[in-house]
């Protein structure tokens, strides 16, 4: 018979207690441009090295270079003349800017943006609702006139989603045969990453991204090159501008921004614009039917309280929705990576 000493419990509070101090060493590494220097130099470099490129202090960089490798973040080798630090693969493909497979802009979206909205959980799970006043000294009411408040954070907030469809967007796609339907509308589509996915795996697809016009008009500028014809935008305000009629609409991460009422709203809109025969795309994180995990969609869904007006769901939660809505044939696919997808049909 085991006792609960023999448990590590203690060891796990400790680790939890310290988790964030993880997340911090990550954020700060990639701020500072240390996994940048060192793909750019492509060899390893004493720390004395790293923090004059960096303009910062000896101390302190020694300290970060050394805790990035119990991460293993950082590689290190010692020679007679002292330690000199190189980046992991892992750190090459996901943590430099310039790779194909870049989470760079995710990770300082979050470092700069939702880092500060978790400083008031207490007081979001206290009152239920989202912090960016506390946080920003701006009104809660319209989650995304807060998360836009200014181009720079809105292009942070569009890099960022557009980030984890590169790792990501291929498998929710795939979850499905999309190919019947060639007239796609992504929904709050942003930086495009996701339609850009889209065409690529259905070369006979046009995507037409609909979103807020300032989101638009940075998306043409900045993220879809101009001489991708598969790819069209619309400008407007889904729930208070009409939505065109089409095959297929992609509604990747825009439920859980959302409470029950504006999601059967959506829905309700969505169906009525969809052709007959032609459906719905949920990408969504699903939680387990008994929300016992995965404790990844239980983390977003406490950012998106901190952050928004939504929650993550269960598959049953979705069914539910789009049920309500008039969609049928809903059939759930589960990537066993970060994102799922749910299809329902007109
Ligand atoms: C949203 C997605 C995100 C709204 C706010 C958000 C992300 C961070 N903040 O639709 C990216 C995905 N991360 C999570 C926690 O869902």
């Amino acid at each position: 018979m085991s006792s609960i000493e023999d448990l590590d419990y203690p060891q796990l509070i400790l680790q939890y207690n310290s988790g964030f101090l993880v997340s911090k060493v990550m954020f700060t590494a990639c701020e500072l441009g240390v996994f940048d220097l060192l793909l750019e130099t492509g060899e390893a470099m004493s720390s004395d090295t790293i923090a004059a490129c960096l303009g910062t202090s000896s101390t302190g960089m020694e300290r970060l270079l050394d805790a990035c490798v119990g991460l293993k973040l950082l590689a290190v080798e010692l020679t007679q003349e002292g330690a000199f630090y190189r980046n992991t693969e892992i750190s090459n493909i996901y943590l430099t800017k310039s790779s194909p497979k870049s989470q760079y802009h995710i990770i300082m979206y979050y470092s700069n943006s939702v880092y500060l909205c978790w400083h008031y959980l207490t007081d979001a799970v206290r009152e239920g609702r989202n912090q960016y006043e506390r946080a920003f000294g701006i009104s809660s009411n319209d989650p995304f006139g807060a998360m836009y408040r200014s181009e720079e954070e809105m292009m942070k907030f569009m890099a960022g989603q557009n980030s984890i469809w590169s790792i990501c967007g291929r498998d929710v796609l795939a979850a499905f045969d999309l190919s019947t339907f060639t007239q796609i509308y992504d929904l709050g589509g942003g930086g495009g990453a996701l339609a850009q996915e889209c065409v690529s795996l259905y070369p006979n697809s046009r995507v037409t991204i609909y979103d807020l016009p300032k989101v638009v008009q940075v998306a043409k500028k900045q993220f879809i090159p101009p001489e991708e014809c598969r790819i069209a935008f619309h400008s407007g305000d889904f729930f208070n501008d009409s939505i065109p009629e089409a095959e297929l609409y992609i509604l990747s991460k825009i439920l859980h921004d959302w409470d029950d009422d504006k999601c059967r709203q959506l829905l309700t809109k969505v169906y009525n614009a969809c052709k007959s025969g032609g459906g719905v795309l949920l990408v969504e994180s699903l939680l387990n039917e008994d929300k016992s995990g995965p404790l990844e969609t239980q983390l977003y869904s406490m950012n998106m309280l901190v952050q928004t007006e939504g929650k993550e769901r269960t598959s049953a939660e979705y069914s539910k929705l789009l049920e309500a809505a008039g969609f049928g044939e809903i059939q759930v696919k589960r990537t066993g990576k970060l994102y799922d997808a749910v299809l329902g049909r007109k």
